[in-house]
């Protein structure tokens, strides 16, 4: 089997020990939150989408501000990043040794002398060094260049330290239900994405999330270019109908990640696309093409957004003819800025 379906479709073990590991290390890391008056969460790439997804999370959850920013913002453009008061930095790197990411918490630790802690699969990489802390999830590696299990797990452990972090016991005593879940979702998941991905009518694919959903539209957006090298853009809900739209005909793909709370009005959106003549996708808990169908709170359900998504590229990329276990000019690791 292909190493990147394999690591897709087993994800749901690495969320385990995500959980376990941010609930017992929360004794080290929750304090150094606590003592921040902001948040800032970063990375590159899919991580930088992570920080996205998780600081909306964060600060819905906290209700204390939080910020997703590319590590390389932070690096070289920190005076449009750092504000006035007590920040502390979470840094997510799945191979802890991107170079823009290593040097935006340098850049962060010399000007704020903040606290940082730092998200990754591998502690024997600088990032867990330069840190104050680190919650490694050593499940989440993978071979494959394109993160797929690495980014679950990796979101688990922010949405967890958002549950914790806002005293929220109703969260963090569902999140063990999880990976249960997980493991029979991701199959079913799997029957309805294959055929999706093998259509090869559709030449564009855009992706619209809201809220903390906005970073894990973007993630699969991210997804299908990697694996499936296709045209593909993540847009936040309604900023679709800003422009976005004139593309919506036949041959464009519109993926929806529906939230509970703001989903009459993003229903609406996918709804007049299919209109125009463009193809719809919805997922979300229930009445979606992919409904979960999971009773979990809705804080924790983002990272059942992602399988299925994930699945949708792997397959396009194998229908193209393509090999999403060497993916076209990528590599696992950057280092950019040395
Ligand atoms: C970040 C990243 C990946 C991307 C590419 C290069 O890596 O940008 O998201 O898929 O392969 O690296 P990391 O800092 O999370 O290891």
């Amino acid at each position: 089997m292909s190493i990147t379906l394999d690591e897709i479709l087993t994800q749901a073990d690495a969320w385990e020990e995500a959980i376990d590991r941010t609930l017992i290390q929360s004794k080290t890391w929750l304090p150094l939150l606590d003592t921040a008056s902001y948040v800032l969460f970063t990375g590159c790439g899919s991580t930088y989408y992570l920080s996205l997804a998780a600081s909306s999370l964060f600060q819905s959850l906290t209700h204390r501000p939080a910020r997703g920013v590319p590590g390389s913002e932070l690096a070289l453009n920190g005076d449009t990043v750092l504000g006035p008061g007590k920040p502390a930095l979470v840094a997510v790197s799945r191979s802890g040794a991107t170079g823009e990411t290593l040097r935006a918490v340098e850049h962060f630790q010399k000007q704020t002398g903040g606290p940082v802690i730092a998200i990754t699969t591998d502690k024997d990489q600088p990032l867990a060094t330069l840190a104050d802390t680190a919650i490694v999830i050593e499940s989440g590696q993978e071979k494959s260049v394109v993160q797929t299990r690495s980014f679950s797990s990796m979101y688990i452990t922010t949405a967890a330290m958002a549950a914790i972090a806002a005293k929220r016991s109703d969260l963090t005593n569902a999140l063990h239900e999880l990976p249960d879940f997980g493991r029979q979702y991701i199959p079913r998941a799997n029957l309805v994405a294959e055929p999706i991905g093998w259509d090869l009518r559709f030449s564009q694919f855009y992706f619209l999330g809201s809220g903390p959903l906005y970073g894990l539209a973007s993630e699969a957006s991210l997804k299908m270019k990697e694996m499936s090298l296709s045209v593909s853009e993540p847009f936040h809900f309604l900023e679709f109908r800003h422009g976005p739209m004139s593309m919506a005909g036949s041959g464009t793909m519109i993926v929806g990640l529906l939230s509970e709370q703001n989903r009459q009005h993003e229903q609406a959106v996918l709804d007049e696309m299919k209109q125009l003549g463009a193809e719809t996708l919805s997922l979300g808990e229930i009445g979606s093409t992919i409904a979960f169908q999971s009773g979990l709170p809705e804080p924790l359900r983002g990272v059942l957004y992602l399988p299925p998504l994930q699945l949708i590229a792997y397959y396009r990329a194998i229908a193209r003819g393509l090999d999403p276990d060497h993916p076209r000019n990528l590599s696992a690791v950057v280092r950019v800025l040395q």
